[in-house]
């Protein structure tokens, strides 16, 4: 989704906004990125865990989580003058699997969130967005109580294409959250920019 709009009679800069996906495993952290960097009230779908999930859903591992996102995210952030990105964070578990599709319809790109406690929850997104040649970012999500991992060493645990940036963040700051979203911008820029001059020449 890229929607542009410009006032030829003002003369004022035309403003650009570009849908972003906020992926990745259960509970690990997108609706608190999605929060974090959101300049408006982020809308969230938040289900409390024992009704939304009932059996199905595995909370092993994630501790003190009482809510689960059950359709997505929505927030806004300008990240300069004149671009701004429309972030939809995704729901973690499996059992939403249908929803993605829908959300990443237009997407210039995606942030797949890695908790290094548990890498694997992620490879479902890594693969998702690998195979519709969606540019994505790996943000590392340093929860306090786990091992620094170093951003080589979770590329090459992850079998990342070469170049896919992986960058550590704390999901909960503005700042940090922002860097990660900027670094993705930029990415994807380059991806996109590569591949339609590939297509002409
Ligand atoms: N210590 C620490 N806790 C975090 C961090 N990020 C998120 N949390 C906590 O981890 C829990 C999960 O965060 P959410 O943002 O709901 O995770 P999610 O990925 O949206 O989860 P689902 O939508 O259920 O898949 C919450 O209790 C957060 O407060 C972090 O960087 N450090
Ligand atoms: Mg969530």
């Amino acid at each position: 989704m890229v929607h542009e709009h410009s006032d030829a009679t003002s003369g004022e800069t035309a403003a650009l906004a570009l849908k972003i996906l906020v992926a990745g495993g259960f509970g690990v952290g997108k609706t608190t990125l999605v929060g974090a960097v959101s300049e408006i009230r982020p809308l969230r779908t938040e289900e409390l865990l024992s009704e939304a999930g009932r059996s199905a859903d595995d909370t092993g591992g994630v501790d003190r989580k009482v809510t689960t996102t059950v359709a997505m995210d929505f927030g806004r952030i300008t990240i300069r003058s004149g671009l701004s990105l429309y972030l939809f964070g995704t729901p973690g578990q499996d059992r939403f699997w249908f929803l993605w599709d829908e959300l990443a319809q237009g997407a210039l790109g995606a942030v797949v969130l890695a908790d290094t406690r548990r890498l694997e929850d992620c490879f479902p997104a890594v693969d998702y967005f690998e195979h519709r040649h969606i540019p994505f970012v790996v943000a590392v999500n340093c929860f306090t109580d786990a091992r620094t991992y170093g951003a080589h060493e979770v590329a090459r645990a992850l079998d990342l294409d070469r170049g896919t940036p992986v960058v550590l963040c704390d999901a909960r700051d503005r700042d940090s959250g922002k860097e990660v979203l900027v670094r993705l911008v930029e990415y994807a820029g380059r991806m996109h920019t590569a591949r339609l001059l590939d297509s002409v020449g």
